[in-house]
């Protein structure tokens, strides 16, 4: 059984994982209407998928232990995005928030002494260190790029290669 101060918590992270899958979304389908870049745009479909798998996880988890998963009213997020190396850097530095709210609930995990919400979460932590890595990655070679549209392209290429945690 979970206390409600983890109940709270987790459905807090069930909300920003939601918030997360939505972020991605919007990042896809601009992309989607951008010209020749048909790989990076499945890349964000498919970010914004495993980020409802991450809180599909989390709804679970609440339930199964005793609590109750809210379902999450969201805000819109971003629309659109001044260029790819745009899009690329929120989702950076979306991660890195991720990042920290995890952690915080981990400390709460502790302080409550909830061993299994503890062992629970590393699967996110591991998670998040996976998917900072890979977008401070993607983030160096578009910086190496720049503006050279042949870049681009085999950016694009190469994208189609990209595992986003798993999926
Ligand atoms: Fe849910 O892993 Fe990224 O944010």
């Amino acid at each position: 059984m979970i206390s409600k101060t983890i109940q709270d918590a987790l459905n807090e992270q069930v909300r920003i994982e939601a918030e997360s899958s939505q972020v991605y979304l919007a990042m896809a389908s601009w992309a989607e209407i951008q010209p020749g870049i048909n790989n990076i745009t499945s890349f964000f479909y498919r970010h914004s998928d495993e980020e409802r798998m991450h809180m599909l996880k989390l709804i679970h988890f609440i339930n199964d232990r005793g609590g109750f998963a809210v379902i999450p009213a969201l805000k819109q997020p971003a629309l659109t995005f001044p260029s790819i190396k745009h899009a690329f850097d929120s989702l950076l530095k979306h991660e890195i928030f991720v990042s920290e709210s995890i952690n915080k609930i981990v400390d709460i995990s502790l302080s409550e002494k909830d061993y299994a919400t503890h062992n629970f979460l590393q699967w996110y932590v591991a998670e998040q260190i996976e998917e900072e890595a890979l977008a401070r990655t993607l983030n160096d070679k578009l910086e190496l790029i720049g503006d050279d549209k042949g870049g681009l392209y085999l950016f694009d290429k190469d994208i189609l290669t990209v595992t986003v945690g798993g999926a």
